[in-house]
């Protein structure tokens, strides 16, 4: 048995729940019997900072240190990394970007990648690491060899049966570090009922879970969310699935659980697309406690649409949301902006469609502009043209997330629209841009004018316009005003809470 240090690099989005990428990677090393330990530096109230971090990375002094990795924050995760390797313990990376990128991670300073899916490969590392067994026979990993070249075993196959997977390891991340005041999102809700989706966008990442669609069966998910609710008093649960109803006849027997089998009423959320339902589906999701359904639109532009291979009917979207609003359930939409080919007119047509279909939305996704995520088509298909390779490691985009620790309250409050910034990623003409910026305002005024009571939504709406003004000044001038603000909020709810300075428990 050994100790697995497994940490959550710190980056400017916060994780309202525990991310489920390393509680996985945890249930597996826990059920070959390693004492895992976890630390969430991205988490709403995290235990601690980088330097706290290594100290306690130190004194825990395990056999290796995991890390999670996205490709936003990659450049402070690498920064982080080099200082972990203080510790002389091997740093073992895995997540969506490594696993495209593994000889990056291996240049920057980690020593092992697991490539894909990691609740195989993590635990066969770690025996060949005891035993000092020969690595190369252990699948889903590159590192270096003697000679000091970089090896890349072959691909760890998928995980056909997901119901043969332990639950997530939630109980490694304590509940108050994403201590909250919403009743939507409860800390151990989330829960993954299947992996990967049956389309194909061509801005959407694939290469952990594979093109197609893994499902559990719905029993399983079932006997989790009675886990969940019996061990932990959960009774919010989301679905994080890319596509929750891939399956319709699986979701109907869900249904029936929850309506038949569950000791009290819950209520539930997820993602799906808008061709993978019913009317009469709806509405049995709603009797079962299912009370806001995410679904992606991105673009009321028919040409944009079919670019990005969507695959997505204008009319049959307009029709799921009146049925979705008739049923009773919330509606969250998802709506992107600045497309490689985007013109006046494209972006227009767009916001035309938005602003018709706003009426039978709740509320839009405050986070949608365009990001050429690598490894997907978008990015194949542009980044030469537009100068993007590597454009995660040049200092060239987003002044605000490089900065690592500051978000602007107009982007924290009403719209994200941080891959706009500096000179952004594709170069739109003033038009275009005027455009786009006239969308994301729309979709921050429609959240919040939509969802919160007037008059605070009208002081909030005067915040954001003071936020934005200032940031036009400088980022600064609005950090040394929004700051300490953000903070007194963050203090009172913590008095309000009971919660600690810090959660972090620095001798456990
Ligand atoms: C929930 C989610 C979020 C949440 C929270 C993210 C979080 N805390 O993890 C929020 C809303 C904050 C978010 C934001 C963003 N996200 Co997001 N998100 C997801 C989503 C839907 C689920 C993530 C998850 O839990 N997956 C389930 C776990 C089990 O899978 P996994 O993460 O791949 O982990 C497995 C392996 O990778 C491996 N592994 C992972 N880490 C480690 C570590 C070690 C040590 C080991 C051994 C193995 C290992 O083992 C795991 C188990 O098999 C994924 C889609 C998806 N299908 O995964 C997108 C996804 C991760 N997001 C993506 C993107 C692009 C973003 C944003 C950039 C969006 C934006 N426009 O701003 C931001 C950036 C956030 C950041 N910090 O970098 C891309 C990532 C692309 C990339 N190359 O990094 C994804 C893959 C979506 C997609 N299909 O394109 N996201
Ligand atoms: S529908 Fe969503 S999850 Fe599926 S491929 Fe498109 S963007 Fe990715």
């Amino acid at each position: 048995m050994s100790r697995i240090l497994l940490i959550f690099p710190p980056s400017l989005y916060r994780n309202f729940t525990p991310p489920l990428n390393l509680a996985y990677v945890a249930a597996a090393l826990e059920a070959s019997g390693h004492d895992v330990k976890i630390l969430d530096l991205s988490a709403l109230h995290p235990p601690c900072d980088e330097a706290e971090a290594i100290r306690i990375a130190r004194r825990f002094d395990p056999l290796w240190i995991g890390l999670t990795l996205n490709v936003i924050f990659i450049k402070p995760a690498y920064e982080f990394i080099a200082s972990l390797r203080t510790l002389g313990k091997p740093i073992v990376v895995g997540g969506p970007h490594p696993s495209l990128l593994a000889d990056e991670a291996i240049r920057n300073g980690c020593d092992f990648v697991v490539r894909g899916e990691g609740e195989r490969t993590a635990p066969e590392l770690t025996a060949a690491i005891e035993q000092s067994l020969d690595l190369s026979a252990v699948r889903g990993l590159s590192f270096r060899n003697s000679d000091g070249d970089i090896i890349h075993t072959p691909p760890q196959p998928l995980i056909r049966d997901l119901d043969t997977l332990p639950y997530p390891a939630k109980h490694l991340f304590p509940k108050d570090w994403y201590a909250n005041e919403t009743l939507d999102y409860q800390v151990y809700g989330p829960v993954f009922s299947g992996r990967g989706c049956p389309a194909n966008c061509s801005y959407c990442y694939k290469g952990v879970f594979g093109h197609g669609c893994r499902l559990r069966s719905a029993e399983s998910v079932f006997d989790e969310m009675r886990m969940l609710h019996d061990t932990h008093g959960v009774t919010a649960f989301e679905f994080m699935d890319d596509a929750f109803s891939a399956d319709l006849n699986r979701v109907d027997a869900l249904c029936d659980m929850i309506l038949s089998r569950f000791p009290n009423p819950i209520r539930w959320q997820c993602t799906t697309r808008m061709d993978l339902t019913t009317r009469e589906l709806l509405r049995k999701m709603r009797r079962s406690g299912c009370f806001r359904i995410f679904y992606g639109v991105e673009t009321g532009d028919r040409e944009s649409l079919l670019r990005v291979n969507k695959h997505l009917d204008l009319e049959q979207a307009r029709t799921v949301l009146e049925w979705t609003r008739e049923a009773g359930i919330r509606s969250i939409v998802g709506y992107m902006w600045g497309f490689p080919w985007d013109s006046p007119a494209s972006v227009r047509q767009s916001l035309r469609y938005l602003q018709e279909i706003a009426p039978s939305v709740d509320e839009f996704n405050p986070l949608g502009v365009l990001i050429p995520v690598p490894g997907t088509g978008i990015y194949e298909e542009y980044s030469q043209k537009h100068g993007l390779e590597s454009w995660w490691m040049s200092d060239r985009f987003g002044r605000i997330y490089r900065s690592n620790t500051y978000f602007p309250y107009h982007m924290r409050r009403f719209y994200n629209d941080f891959a706009l910034l500096d000179d952004g990623f594709f170069p739109f003409s003033a038009s275009v841009r005027r455009l786009i910026r006239k969308g994301t305002h729309f979709i921050g005024f429609h959240n919040l004018f939509n969802n919160t009571p007037f008059p605070r939504a009208l002081i909030i709406y005067a915040a954001v316009l003071l936020s934005k003004l200032l940031c036009r000044i400088h980022p600064r001038i609005e950090q040394a005003v929004f700051g300490p603000i953000g903070e007194i909020r963050n203090r009172l709810f913590r008095k309000r809470t009971g919660l600690r300075e810090t959660a972090c428990h620095p001798e456990s």
